[in-house]
């Protein structure tokens, strides 16, 4: 059974009527017409997930998965902070963005199949190339997944890491008992409180959670990855001028990293006679208004965000606590596989 399998009604009703006004012309066009007209983003995110999406005092929110909804802010308003942000779970994530409820989901979603075809939604784009893993307890003295066998393991409903991990432990014939919570929080404590013997979910996150435990030193990641879990930014199907919105926005930062265009340089790059750069900031051709924006709309979003390298070394990597190495999020020019199309 694809994702999200515990479906209410409601959300297969919406699905059904989102797919079916999706055909119709006159909803085209609308979400940036609306979001204007609001004059706010609703961006979905995750419930407190450091490095992604954290709501820190006076709900003030940060992470990469947050940073994305305000470089869309920017590219639209030339106003990062013009963003609500909806905390959703697991299991509901979907249905809020095909309720209409939020313009855009960013929040650590893996990019996969059925979520396109069978949910009519459309992953604008990677921001984060992550895989499944297992966190456990050192004192286990397990250092391979194959001696999983046997565990209970906590997961979450409605994830992916829900039908990986079932797939792997058949694949490699190990018993397995699933303890499946509905948030990550609730999977946290249970594992805290060894209601489970393993935490499994995006690597990312057993980085993020590994944290919050009371002595992050006494749980370990295994060397597996059991599976690919390309993370981005989705939005409804039937809106091509917002999914091209969204997806060159995110683009535009991985390519500013590529052209060493950051917030702190990005006055001295309008003024760069590199036609690379020139394009990208507005300085040149019509990009910005082909999307329904100004001509500097990745210039703002660049300046209020940084590029993508900034980004991650931010939320993620060597300036966070997560310090999680590039790894596959390294530009394709540095032995990774985070790639942009060009702006021409
Ligand atoms: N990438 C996977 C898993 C995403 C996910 O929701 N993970 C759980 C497991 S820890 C979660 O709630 N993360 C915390 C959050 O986003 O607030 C998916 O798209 O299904």
């Amino acid at each position: 059974m694809p994702d999200c399998i515990r479906r209410p009604f409601a959300f297969t009703a919406a699905v059904l009527l989102a797919a079916l006004l999706a055909g119709s012309p006159t909803v085209r066009a609308q979400t940036l017409t609306a979001v204007k007209a609001r004059g706010t983003l609703n961006c979905g995110v995750g419930q407190g997930l450091l490095g992604f999406s954290n709501q820190g005092d006076k709900n003030n929110w940060t992470g990469l998965d947050v940073d994305i909804c305000r470089a869309i802010a920017a590219a639209i308003f030339g106003d990062p902070s013009k963003v609500t942000f909806r905390p959703l779970d697991a299991s509901s994530r979907f249905a809020a963005l095909q309720s209409g409820d939020i313009d855009v989901l960013s929040r650590n979603s893996t990019w996969t199949m059925s979520r396109e075809t069978s949910l009519g939604l459309m992953f604008a784009g990677v921001a984060y190339y992550d895989g499944q893993g297992f966190l456990l307890r050192r004192e286990a003295g397990i250092d391979t997944a194959l001696q999983l066998g046997g565990k209970t393991v906590c997961t979450q409903i409605g994830t992916t890491s829900e039908l990986n991990l079932s797939d792997y432990f058949r694949a490699n014939d190990m018993p397995l008992n699933v303890l499946a919570l509905g948030t990550a929080e609730e999977s946290r404590r249970a594992y805290d409180d060894r209601k489970c013997d393993v935490l499994t979910s995006d690597i990312s996150q057993l980085y993020a959670e590994r944290l919050k435990l009371a002595a992050p030193d006494s749980h370990i990641i295994l060397p597996e990855v059991i599976s690919k879990e390309p993370l981005g930014p989705v939005v409804r199907q039937g809106d091509d001028q917002w999914f091209n919105l969204v997806k060159w926005t995110l683009y535009s930062l991985i390519n500013a990293e590529e052209l060493g265009v950051k917030s702190a340089t990005i006055e001295d790059a309008l003024k760069s006679s590199n036609p690379d750069i020139r394009r990208l900031v507005g300085s040149e051709g019509e990009f910005g208004q082909q999307l329904g924006l100004e001509h500097d709309w990745a210039a703002r979003a660049i300046r209020a965000v940084g590029n993508y390298g900034e980004i991650y070394e931010r939320n993620v990597g060597t300036q966070s606590r997560l310090s999680i190495p590039r790894g596959l999020n390294a530009l394709w020019t540095h032995g990774g596989i985070q790639y942009a199309p060009p702006v021409r």
